[in-house]
């Protein structure tokens, strides 16, 4: 069975004890990071350990241990797991304690991590997924990787039940990322997101992505798309750790350029993909 790191021990799952007090349970006080894992092997570690870290520093959560021992933490937990191709969800708690809401005295933070094993979505990265706009009702600290989702699942839960696969998510008419993901126009050959704020997850696909666009000497505005915008632009797409570049060809019925995978979205997708050393897959 597959191990569990539970604070600095490594356990079964049936060893893990929780408590029903416990703030992450109740509160959703804590945050969270997901990282893939390409051929064993932890795929841009340092940058979601130090999101880890800065999550957890805006909630004052002080993580337990140095940013060097957590990542041989994930390491090992992979490891051992023996994870090809798959990824490590961890989550942060600010622990447990006598139901209150200000932060307890005397509690220590209660680290929960495993591993799973994860296929890429071809198929969707080829033929592109639907999505549906919706409003963004969620809190102004979107950057904080917080276990608080319930805006997200809601989000998310529209979406299916519209047979869709995302939610644009949108504040009036301004375009601030997906449920579970960051957003992508291409108009004119220019790529338009929103920029890294309060509003959306500085993604770290993002990151690789806009490194991606300097290379391939794509111009990039990151500047926040309209709804309108957003429906006239020739390319759109979405992105996460797992999901990779999925394009997105309908939103709300509406197809955007040709309802296809765009040209600079494929292209994308190849040299993100030729940095895994994976192979051609796509
Ligand atoms: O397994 C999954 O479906 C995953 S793993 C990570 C995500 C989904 N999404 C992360 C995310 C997010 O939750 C929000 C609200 N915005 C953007 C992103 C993309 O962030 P990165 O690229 O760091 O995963």
């Amino acid at each position: 069975m597959d191990w569990i790191l539970h604070n600095d021990e490594f356990i079964q799952e049936v060893d893990l004890k929780i408590s029903k007090e416990d703030r992450g349970y109740q509160f959703g006080d804590g945050i969270y990071e997901v990282i893939r894992v390409y051929g064993g092997d932890l795929y841009t570690a340092k940058e979601h350990i130090d999101r880890f870290y800065a999550s957890a520093e805006k909630v004052k959560i002080v993580v337990p241990y140095t940013k060097d021992v957590f990542h041989k933490l994930m390491y090992d937990l992979v490891e051992r797991n023996e994870i090809n191709n798959g990824q490590v969800y961890v989550q942060i708690t600010r622990g447990a304690f006598m139901r209150q809401h200000h932060f307890p005295s005397d509690t220590s933070p209660v680290v929960v991590a495993y591993t799973k094993s994860v296929e890429r979505p071809l198929e969707l990265m080829r033929n592109g997924a639907h999505a549906i706009f919706l409003e963004d009702i969620r809190w102004l600290r979107c950057d904080i990787k917080s276990l608080n989702l319930l805006g997200n699942v809601m989000a998310k839960q529209e979406a299916y039940e519209n047979g869709c696969y995302e939610a644009v998510l949108h504040r009036g008419e301004v375009i601030t990322e997906g449920s579970s993901s960051n957003m992508y126009g291409i108009k004119d050959g220019i790529l338009y997101t929103h920029p890294a704020t309060n509003l959306i997850l500085d993604g770290i696909t993002r990151r690789t992505i806009l490194g991606l666009c300097d290379e391939l000497g794509i111009t990039v505005q990151q500047t926040p798309m309209t709804k309108d915008q957003a429906l006239d632009m020739d390319e759109f797409f979405m992105s996460s750790t797992t999901a990779e570049i999925i394009p997105l060809t309908q939103i709300d019925g509406n197809k955007i350029g040709t309802g296809e995978r765009g040209t600079l979205t494929e292209k994308l997708q190849k040299a993100f993909e030729a940095k895994l050393n994976l192979g051609v897959q796509i």
